[in-house]
């Protein structure tokens, strides 16, 4: 057979192969198979030196045309194959952007934070702004100011943080009024809720604990505005049905003094361990501002009154939660805090 026909021959054997060739790896057989070193074109051009040399010329031309072609063949069809391949691999890995994404876990405020937020946002209702001021505090501010006599237990250094300088650690939040009342004349109505420190640590007391403290002065402010505030106030917090009742006390800044009780949360007044078979809860301690606290911050007793209050936040916000320990809100265990 001439070498034309040989060639002739080989293109059209390959053509069909190249066309329903299916894979890279089976297009790249086929091109050993017919162009590569041991291929049929290396084969067929054996055949060259049998032939007369005046014919070489034409016949390598030929030969050329027909690796060309076959060339074209598998280079088209390769890139056919790998565009094949592309868009398999894009359809696989498609991207549903439709799909709801994953969300980043949200936190929350801490119970105590919670509890605070709450009582403010109540009293804030009542016209009350929220002041804060420093938890290191003179002797002054802390017990002077505040009608605390020098030999008064409070200032005993079992009960108070005493620092090298004389400063303290204030025991309540009461200095940071003081600092209002000397800074601004009345009407005053403020709450000043505040981390406070005593040299406590039992299972029902934690050295640093929260506290709230409500002020109001103005003239002619009466005790009864003190018992509607705070009966209001608690039936905000503890719901309208809830029983509240005062009973007379002392406290050095306030006279008349009193505390106030509401009917147990937990056991509805009916007696249980928390409320100690009374049925009530004592749940903050008020009164009738000194009128000596009122002169050492330079107010005339006798132009202006006003009432003043502490309520603890840790106590509100277990009875509250049903939480029964103080340490579970302060040992920051997640699992225990992500149930608020
Ligand atoms: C309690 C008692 C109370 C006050 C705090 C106060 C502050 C000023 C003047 C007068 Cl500047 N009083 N604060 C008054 C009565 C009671 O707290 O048992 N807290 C947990």
């Amino acid at each position: 057979m001439s070498i034309q026909s040989q060639l002739d021959q080989m293109v059209s054997e390959a053509s069909p192969l190249i066309a329903g060739c299916a894979s890279l790896v089976e297009l790249e057989d086929i091109r050993l198979q017919f162009l590569g070193k041991k291929g049929a074109l290396t084969e067929i051009l054996k055949g060259l030196a049998t032939i007369d040399a005046a014919e070489r010329p034409a016949i390598g031309m030929a030969a050329n045309q027909a690796k060309t072609a076959l060339s074209t063949l598998l280079d088209d069809k390769k890139s056919e194959l790998e565009t094949a391949s592309l868009a398999a691999e894009m359809v696989k890995n498609a991207i549903d952007v439709t799909l709801p994404g994953v969300g980043t876990p949200l936190g929350h405020r801490h119970p105590i934070s919670q509890t605070i937020d709450e009582i403010s946002q109540i009293l804030g209702r009542l016209g009350f702004a929220v002041e804060e001021g420093p938890e290191i505090e003179s002797d002054y501010y802390n017990f002077e100011a505040l009608n605390i006599p020098d030999d008064h237990p409070a200032r005993d250094s079992h009960d108070t943080f005493y620092m090298m300088s004389g400063h303290v650690l204030r025991t309540h939040t009461s200095p940071v009024q003081v600092h209002v009342m000397e800074r601004e004349k009345p009407p005053i109505r403020i709450i000043v809720p505040g981390r406070v420190y005593r040299r406590d640590a039992d299972a029902s007391h934690s050295p640093a604990f929260h506290q709230i403290e409500g002020l109001l002065v103005d003239e002619k402010v009466t005790f009864a505005e003190l018992k509607g505030t705070l009966d209001y106030f608690l039936k905000a917090l503890f719901g309208a049905k809830q029983s509240v009742r005062f009973r007379p006390s002392y406290f050095p800044f306030t006279e008349p003094s009193c505390e106030v009780d509401v009917a147990c949360v937990l056991c509805q007044a009916k007696g249980c361990a928390v409320c100690k078979h009374t049925g009530w809860l004592e749940i903050l301690g008020a009164g009738m501002v000194n009128r000596n606290v009122f002169r050492k911050v330079g107010y005339d007793p006798d132009q202006v009154t006003g009432f003043a209050f502490g309520v603890g936040v840790e106590r509100i916000a277990m009875l509250k939660l049903g939480i029964p320990s103080i340490k579970l809100l302060t040992d920051n265990d997640l699992r225990f805090l992500k149930q608020f």
